[in-house]
């Protein structure tokens, strides 16, 4: 009850302060309803063979996924439950084609996915509230090419609607989490993005002894603390499947997490709220990372803009002065100038005609030299290399600004001399005190 009322007053303010921003940079801001109008989504992302369709088995208590130390899935497998009247697998191409469900997205990513992507409607009536994904596990970077679509690119879109990520790694091939990882980062907020996500070791009855396990353990964290920068490692959830484990000698040390991560599973639900949060916490934040760069290139055209201002109105000041002077010498007109007028004091209006035109004939050059030359070659320079308009800090941010630098550019390519006039930094504060105030907020209010 509270989170629908929480969620109303957050989709209100949202649509009061900050969309109308998004569309001013050429953004979409895609609303809250359409990406979250389903069942919450819980995704299984790892390396092949880590255990992830053991797990969705353990948890539904049947066999419902193919299991093996090969690649042996290849596909994106919806799990859930639909009720009985409807059949018992739909496959990909009648998924993207329903505009109930959130894969319709997926239609650009072509006919290999389509095909390699199922709902299986299963008999539970846990899943008729969530829906669980299993995921084929990343291949090495030469096979990965003969998928027929971006991998890295569909397991990022996936992971924008789960409600939970559990990202699963076997002690083998512990060092691949890097890669998965990437491709979801951007998926998340910067901040309170990790929440969202679970860290499994699993299979690890399969380490010999603790040495080998702490060695696994350890390479996962080196991987880890080199992708978010950070020091502190969240938790990592060491796990086995009671059921396919032959060796427990160490994996007896740890008996409890698997339950663990099981009722977190089951948990899932309740992140809905926070998930919303999440998303608009990253659409903002790409917003902001755009509206940091225009700013920036704003400034520096007004700085351009000042200092050819500075050299045309001093020569116009000049002109003004002593402009008639010249052409008196040159051409003997005016025949009295401004300044010998001024000194026998018989000034008339007429003595500032010539003065002024050459004043404003300054100025306008001024502006022609600002317009025609100074700002375009600052917008080419600019646009050949835009990524000293922002602070690219730490790797989320670079990742940010990978993602949204196009949009900056087309933004920025379309913009005109004139703009300059137009302030953006009014809109960066606006944006920045939605993301500290207004969204801290919420997050606080969801997590007392
Ligand atoms: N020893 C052991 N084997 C496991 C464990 N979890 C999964 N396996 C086995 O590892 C292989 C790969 O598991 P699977 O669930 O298919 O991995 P997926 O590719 O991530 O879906 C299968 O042969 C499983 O029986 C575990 O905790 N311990
Ligand atoms: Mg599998």
């Amino acid at each position: 009850m509270l989170e629908t009322k929480l969620q109303t007053e957050l989709q209100n303010k949202v649509n009061k302060k900050i969309a109308p921003l998004f569309s001013k940079y050429n953004m979409d801001f895609s609303s809250l309803e359409s990406g979250m109008k389903w069942k919450p989504i819980v995704l299984i992302i790892g390396n092949y063979s880590s255990g992830k369709s053991t797990l969705i088995n353990e948890i539904l208590g049947t066999e419902i996924q193919r299991t093996g130390q090969a690649p042996t899935d290849d596909a994106f497998t919806v799990i859930t439950s639909e009720g009985n009247d409807r059949p018992k697998e739909v496959p990909g191409s009648t998924l993207i084609n329903d505009d109930r469900l959130p894969f319709v997205k997926f239609k650009k990513y072509g006919e290999k996915l389509t095909s390699h992507l199922c709902l299986k409607n299963v008999n539970s009536p846990t899943f008729q509230n969530m829906a669980i994904i299993d995921s084929p596990g990343m291949l090495d970077a030469t096979t990965e090419k003969d998928r027929g679509y971006d991998y890295m690119e569909v397991l990022g879109e996936f992971a924008k609607m789960a409600d939970l990520i559990v990202l699963m790694f076997d002690p083998h091939k512990a060092g691949t989490i890097k890669e998965t990882y990437s491709a979801i980062r951007n998926t998340l907020p910067e901040k309170s993005g990790e929440d969202r996500i679970i860290f499994v070791l699993s299979r690890i009855d399969e380490c010999d002894n603790i040495s080998d396990l702490v060695r696994s353990y350890g390479t996962l964290c080196w991987n880890m603390s080199q992708m978010t920068g950070r020091k502190d490692i969240p938790h990592i959830y060491l796990t086995y499947s009671p059921d396919v484990a032959n060796f427990r000698k160490v994996a007896d040390l740890w008996p409890q997490e698997r339950k663990e991560l099981v009722e977190k599973i089951y948990a899932a639900p309740n992140l809905r709220l926070n998930h919303i949060l999440e998303d608009i916490d990253r659409q903002v934040n790409e917003l902001q990372i755009v509206c940091e760069a225009v700013t920036e290139f704003t400034q520096r055209g007004r700085k351009l803009f000042r200092k050819i201002g500075k050299i045309t109105v001093g020569i116009g000041v000049g002109l003004f002065c002593f402009g008639d002077v010249l052409t008196n010498s040159l051409v003997s007109l005016p025949q009295q100038t401004l300044i010998s007028v001024l000194r026998g004091g018989s000034f008339s209006f007429m003595n500032l005609i010539l003065p002024l035109i050459l004043l404003f004939t300054a100025l306008a050059s001024g502006w022609v030299v600002f317009n025609n030359f100074g700002f375009k070659r600052l917008l080419q320079k600019t646009l050949s290399d835009s990524s000293d308009l922002v602070s690219l800090e730490n790797e989320y941010r670079r990742n940010l600004w990978k993602k949204m630098a196009g949009k900056t550019n087309e933004f920025l390519r379309k913009s005109k001399a004139k703009d300059i006039r137009q302030g953006h930094s009014g809109n960066l504060a606006k944006i920045r005190r939605f993301l500290e105030d207004d969204l801290k907020k919420y997050y606080d209010k969801l997590r007392s």
